[in-house]
């Protein structure tokens, strides 16, 4: 797609900078299309439990994303712009790593990390760790991308479907 050299330097994009707080309880994010999201990863610490955690394999369906920042501790400001003014160390907005997954880690306690993408492909989609038993007990969000020019569900089509039947015999599943 050409994105490695398009992608913003300007951290001014602040229109989808998601906190989990603002989530909707679906947890789902809804963007439009051919905007630049920044997603927020935080790390935190287990109540009664170690500080470090096991590696999680961050996965971003459908398109890449750029890993434009990761620290240390809790993601305390209100924007990848407003950190980057206060910690460059944490940020590469040069040639950054672009990966469809990637690995966030707390050896040593809380951590965060973001990923920069550019909405190109409208659909649903999921950004989620891959290790299952995470995913399952939540550690996954799902991208409504380009919800202003996905295309809208027939009239004709809003009723329930009529049960399904094998081509290849009588049987009903319904
Ligand atoms: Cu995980």
């Amino acid at each position: 797609m050409g994105l490695s050299s398009g992608i913003p330097h300007d951290l001014t994009y602040g229109t989808y900078w998601y906190h989990a707080h603002v989530l909707e309880p679906q947890v789902t994010i809804r963007t439009k299309n051919r905007n630049w999201v920044d997603l927020l990863l935080q790390l935190c610490e287990i109540r009664n439990s170690p500080a470090i955690q096991t590696r999680h394999v961050m996965h971003k369906q459908p398109n890449k994303g750029f890993i434009i920042g990761v620290g240390p501790g809790l993601f305390n400001w209100s924007s990848s712009e407003e950190a980057n003014t206060e910690h460059p160390e944490f940020f590469q907005l040069d040639n950054p790593l672009m990966r469809d997954t990637s690995l966030i880690n707390g050896p040593n306690g809380p951590t965060w990390m973001i990923v920069r993408y550019q909405v190109v492909y409208p659909g649903r989609f999921l950004f989620h760790c891959h290790i299952h038993t995470h995913m399952v007990n939540g550690m996954a969000v799902s991208l409504l991308d380009g919800i202003d020019v996905r295309p809208r569900v027939p009239e004709s089509e809003h009723q329930s479907p009529r049960p399904w039947t094998h081509s290849w015999g009588n049987a009903r599943l319904d």
